[in-house]
């Protein structure tokens, strides 16, 4: 469903990127804090971000509801601790219908470029509606939004359908076709049991096996369900109690892989459950430390690799033609239909290519030797009033983003606040201190699992560094962000020529 679009206007306060949990809460947390004067560009036609885009077979959150879904934001109806995407997608479009604020976004509208004039102390943006001149750039373009296709010998030859499993083809009927789906990650292990009954034939092609452990999902009775809507502290306890249990994992991932050895046990004892086989067992046996890549939680992927018409392959894919997946063994498998559950484009985002900095490079440009790199994940130097959100090492394999996000959207609204009162035109954080910042985190990262666990991950960048996850507790960044620190930053007064920045001026010291 399309949503109604506004108009883009010539000028705004404060521009932000994307509808998904991260825009959606920054306007929201805009609208709260009296920054009104701000515009959501979204290049899809509605509100949901990746919980829009990701329709495939199977798809829903591996995080339990109640923690993921905004704070401020308690839904009393999940239907399932884990909730499917149909429902994350409607809660997020009533969220928005109920704050007031979708006058203020603009659907298809992508943007195509966006440059800091020193001269206007503006963003200067180019969309595919038009532009927009903006005080702030404010970015929830997702960290995982921008498929990533593998490079695959003739993949471009295959005569019949392909697509990824981030952009499902829903109008591929896939009943009683060959199908194969290439990767075994959290994607690729909902879609292998969603689809395995209706299906003649399913190739799953494994490079690494994932660990998964057993998901403990279930629907809520009916009393939770009243309870939720109208005793709300009992719906907290359940939110506490689920992230109190999530941060569990952070001694096992970030100071001693070993504490993580009863989530390794209880995978273990999951594939011996779901798998008799001792070949396909050993095949999907993974042989690196528990958490170095995602783990991942489900019920039925062992039992659907199991089936009569599933094969799980480990060859190498060496080439696709016409009608097949032929892999280094030499062996042709004929399909009808290719899904490509290849994961996202992580560590080099297309949007940084777009964003550029007082001296014209873009954050691609800047981040091109040393990888991704910002204050507190969400401020850039040389990119003056950019924020992030889930930027730079604020990911997460372990609990929910909308933690993260939400403890980002405080720092930030208090630095537009901040600005606001003090006049200032424009904020960039001081070299030293986003040197400081990240030299602290890639110091912590050498003892991480995901640096010692001997696995490859999304969360390396090509330089084999971890941009992408935050290697503490969520708790931490929480208090972290919990103010804005102007001290760390660089304030620039308004300059008297630009004439957007003095009304600004003005109209703070009224
Ligand atoms: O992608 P992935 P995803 N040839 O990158 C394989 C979130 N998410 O879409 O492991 C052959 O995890 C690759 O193999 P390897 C979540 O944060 C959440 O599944 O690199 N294979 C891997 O098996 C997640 O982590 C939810 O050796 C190739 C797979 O493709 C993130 O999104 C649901 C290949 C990619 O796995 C991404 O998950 C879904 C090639 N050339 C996603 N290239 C929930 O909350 C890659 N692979 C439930």
């Amino acid at each position: 469903m399309t949503q109604r679009t506004a108009p883009l206007p010539a000028a705004v306060d404060h521009l932000v990127i994307g509808a998904g949990f991260a825009g959606l809460g920054a306007a929201i947390k805009l609208a709260e804090a009296g920054e009104d004067d701000f515009l959501v560009i979204e290049k899809d036609g509605g509100i949901g971000g990746t919980w829009r885009a990701n329709t495939y077979p199977g798809a829903a959150c591996d995080v339990p509801s109640q923690l993921y879904s905004y704070s401020f934001a308690p839904n009393p109806d999940w239907s399932m601790s884990f909730s499917p995407q149909p429902e994350i997608e409607a809660y997020l479009r009533d969220v928005a219908e109920k704050s007031g604020t979708l006058d203020r976004f603009s659907f298809d509208t992508e943007l195509t470029d966006a440059r800091w004039d020193e001269s206007d102390q503006r963003w200067h943006v180019t969309t595919s509606r038009g532009e927009v001149v903006a005080k702030a750039l404010i970015s929830g373009s997702g960290g995982l939004s921008v498929p990533k296709m593998p490079e695959i010998d003739g993949i471009e030859t295959f005569q019949g359908e392909v697509f990824h499993s981030a952009r499902w083809d829903h109008d591929v009927d896939l009943a009683g076709k060959r199908v194969a789906i290439i990767g075994t990650g959290a994607s690729s292990i909902q879609i292998v049991p969603a689809i395995q009954p209706d299906v003649a034939q399913l190739d799953v092609y494994q490079r690494t096996a994932p660990y998964v452990l057993p998901r403990n999902d279930r629907r809520y009775t009916r009393l939770e369900r009243l309870l939720f809507k109208h005793v709300p502290v009992v719906q907290k306890a359940y939110r506490t109690g689920i992230y109190w249990a999530r941060e569990l994992y952070v001694p096992g991932f970030v100071w001693n892989p070993a504490l993580a050895t009863p989530a390794k046990k209880l995978a273990l004892a999951n594939l011996a459950k779901g798998i008799q086989d001792p070949e396909l067992r050993a095949k999907v046996t993974p042989t690196y430390q528990v958490g170095c890549k995602r783990i991942l939680i489900s019920n039925t992927y062992y039992p659907a690799l199991a089936a009569d018409n599933v094969d799980l392959v480990t060859d190498p894919i060496a080439k696709v033609t016409g009608n097949a997946i032929v892999t280094a063994d030499g062996v042709e498998r004929p399909i009808d239909v290719l899904i490509v559950a290849t994961g996202f484009q992580t560590t080099e985002q297309p949007i940084a290519e777009l964003i550029h900095g007082r001296d014209g490079a873009s954050l691609s440009d800047v981040w091109a030797e040393h990888g991704m790199a910002s204050y507190k994940g969400t401020a850039t130097r040389g990119f003056p009033n950019l924020f992030q959100v889930v930027g730079a090492n604020t990911g997460l394999g372990h609990t929910s983003m909308v933690f993260m996000i939400e403890s980002q959207l405080a720092y930030i609204v208090d630095a537009l606040t901040t600005m606001r009162q003090r006049g200032v035109a424009a904020v960039e954080p001081q070299q030293a201190v986003q040197d400081e910042w990240n030299d602290d985190i890639q110091r912590r990262m050498k003892r991480t699992v995901w640096s010692t666990g001997g696995c490859s991950s999304w969360y390396l960048d090509a330089h084999g560094k971890n941009t992408t996850l935050w290697p503490r507790a969520t708790f931490t960044f929480r208090k972290l962000m919990s103010r804005f620190d102007a001290e760390s930053y660089d304030l620039a007064p308004a300059k008297a020529t630009s004439q957007h920045a003095t009304t600004q001026t003005e109209g703070a010291s009224a």
